[in-house]
């Protein structure tokens, strides 16, 4: 078995839980939110039997899209930028960040 942890765009997220659920596949949806963007996003934990893995991952390549985002605030301020004003810059947002993970043991109780 493994665990996919899959961070993708608010606006994908509800159809995402939507396919997975509808071909079967067990999904936890947390609100998080993006190191560099700052801005919110979705990440699913999904267990799958080794199997159904490709499906998954067909899944979420399908419903998820990249789009580009304007990013306004640096991640990172040092102290001699105290008085930097920041200036938007472009980025590509992907469709989805997968991690996956062996899964040592699974229960239910
Ligand atoms: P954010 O950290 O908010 O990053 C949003 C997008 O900003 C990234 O899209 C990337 O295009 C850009 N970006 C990130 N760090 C950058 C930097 N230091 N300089 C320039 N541009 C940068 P994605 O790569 O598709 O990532 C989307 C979201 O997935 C990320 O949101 C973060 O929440 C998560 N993520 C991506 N890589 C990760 C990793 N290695 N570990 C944990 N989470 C990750």
């Amino acid at each position: 078995m493994k665990l996919l942890i899959a961070i993708v765009q608010d606006e994908d997220a509800s159809r995402l839980v939507s396919a997975l659920m509808s071909e079967g596949y067990g999904v936890t949806k947390l609100a998080t939110t993006g190191g560099f963007l700052r801005a919110g996003n979705t990440t699913l934990l999904i267990g799958v039997d080794d199997c159904k893995l490709d499906g998954a991952m067909s899944v979420i390549e399908r419903v998820c899209k990249s789009r580009k985002q304007i990013a306004t605030q640096p991640a990172q301020m040092s102290p001699g930028m105290a008085n930097f004003t920041p200036f938007p810059v472009e980025v590509v947002v992907g469709g989805a960040t997968v991690f996956q993970l062996n899964v040592e043991q699974f229960k239910k109780f």
